[in-house]
């Protein structure tokens, strides 16, 4: 059979704007079949396109003989369909179309590799290797949907709040994390890196700015194999001057409650379809906030393990982890950790054996870390010292420290994690589009 052309026709509505008020009327959708029946003299199609779906009913008799005959599809055969708008309560929605013309824009094998009616859910890495396919189903549509509306509500509620959205520098000369997990790449005839995080860049431009965030990829070369990690991650940077990690906790909780409160109030659909409608609940605040000792003892106690301070819990078994997240499923911090396991960045407490640092938990999960920042150049160059890294590498961030570095505070935290939480997924791969892993470059 040819295809059909495009020729003159447009989409006069997604699926989602096709509402009872216009019964009667003509329309125009386009899309891809996700199921369909043929009952002999009826035939049923359900049309999706990126905001849900809509049936089709072609019908012997109602529909003409030539249509009727025409409509032979497949499962995700593209089509756009010219129709009249009808009530009828089985159909989902309680509408349905009933088609004047249809055009086949394009079709598929007849097997697909994935099932994609939403009525079983192949493995993984099969549906990551077909992802352009994977990405269509209405499950990972609503994962997206609700990514995109995380994102929408932190740059509003930022931006509200004084923030600059700002842009920093991928391809890095040297470490921003302090020195492992870089991958190198070449810049002409240099070695140059990947950056791992926006770490110093957004210090130095909260010391212009005061209040700086960045939404961005880095990159991690972690080969961790694990339900957690990825190689390139998307996180939130934020970055605030004249503050201490006291003021920047109470931002992130805020921020944390308003994408929630956001998403209950308009992606309920997509909840729903995740089956997160009672899971993604609306947390109270302040978070709790625990002292790392505190969780030490917490895991020593209660789990039976035998950890030391200076160990980080972040290294726990996956199934030690499981546990410390049934005792504290919500959201919680984790407070003055060890300085020896911190960066060099983190400021030291009073006792410099703790840290001005802080991760912010959602069970056994870690969503964040952040501290106050050291901002005394001098201290700086010591801290790079004790932590065996040269101070000659980090001169140009360092020289920045010479013209009124003001007190200063941040977080980072990780995006893709955090949509694998709130939209209950298995692991953190299927909170992205294209994901990378060590395992993993293509598709
Ligand atoms: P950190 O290295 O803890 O801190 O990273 C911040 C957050 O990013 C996420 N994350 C990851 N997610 C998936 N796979 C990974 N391999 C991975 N690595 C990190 C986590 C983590 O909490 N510069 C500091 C932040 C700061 O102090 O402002 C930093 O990068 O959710």
């Amino acid at each position: 059979m040819l295809l059909d052309k495009l020729g003159n026709w447009r989409k006069t509505h997604y699926t989602k704007d096709v509402t009872p008020e216009l019964v009667d009327n003509e329309i125009i959708l386009g899309g891809w079949v996700r199921n369909f029946r043929d009952l002999g003299g009826l035939k049923f199609i359900s049309l999706q396109d990126k905001y849900g779906e809509r049936q089709i009913t072609v019908k012997k008799g109602v529909v003409s003989d030539e249509l009727f005959e025409k409509t032979k599809v497949g499962y995700q055969y593209c089509l756009m369909v010219k129709g009249t708008v009808k009530k009828f309560n089985s159909a989902p929605g309680g509408i349905e179309i009933i088609p004047s013309e249809i055009k086949i824009l394009n079709k598929t094998p007849e097997k697909l590799p994935i099932d994609m009616t939403g009525e079983t859910i192949s493995e993984l890495d099969l549906r990551l290797n077909n992802r352009a396919l994977d990405l269509r189903s209405l499950r990972n549509q609503a994962v997206f949907e609700i990514r995109g509306e995380m994102l929408r509500t932190i740059r509003s509620f930022l931006l509200e709040r004084a923030f600059s959205e700002v842009s920093t520098p991928k391809i890095i000369g040297s470490a921003t994390e302090g020195g492992t997990e870089l991958f190198p790449i070449m810049f002409f005839e240099r070695e140059a890196f990947l950056t791992q995080s926006a770490q110093l860049y957004k210090e130095q431009l909260s010391g212009i700015y005061e209040r700086v965030f960045e939404l961005s990829d880095c990159f991690r070369a972690e080969k961790s194999r694990t339900k957690r990690h990825l190689c390139e991650i998307f996180t939130l940077d934020v970055e605030m001057a004249f503050v201490t990690m006291d003021d920047v906790m109470t931002l992130l909780e805020k921020l944390v409650h308003n994408v929630i409160k956001d998403l209950r109030e308009n992606k309920m659909g997509e909840l729903k379809i995740l089956k997160m409608e009672n899971m993604t609940e609306l947390p109270e605040l302040p978070f709790p906030r625990y002292r790392y000792e505190e969780i030490i003892n917490l895991i020593n106690d209660k789990l039976g393990l035998d950890l030391e301070f200076g160990e980080d819990p972040g290294k726990l078994t996956s199934e030690a982890y499981r546990k410390l997240g049934e005792e504290l499923s919500g959201y919680y911090y984790i407070t003055h950790w060890p300085m020896s396991i911190k960066p060099f960045y983190i400021m030291p407490s009073e006792d410099p054996k703790y840290s001005e640092s802080f991760d912010l938990q959602k069970g056994m999960l870690e969503l964040t870390s952040g501290g106050t920042r050291v901002h005394n150049k001098v201290q700086l160059e010591d801290a790079l010292e004790s932590k065996g890294l040269n101070p000659i590498s980090f001169e140009s961030h360092i020289k920045t420290f010479d013209y009124g570095m003001p007190p200063h505070a941040g977080f980072g935290l990780g995006i893709d994690r955090w949509l694998t939480i709130l939209c209950g997924l298995d692991d953190i791969r299927e909170a992205v589009m294209y994901p990378r892993t060590p395992d993993r470059l293509t598709p």
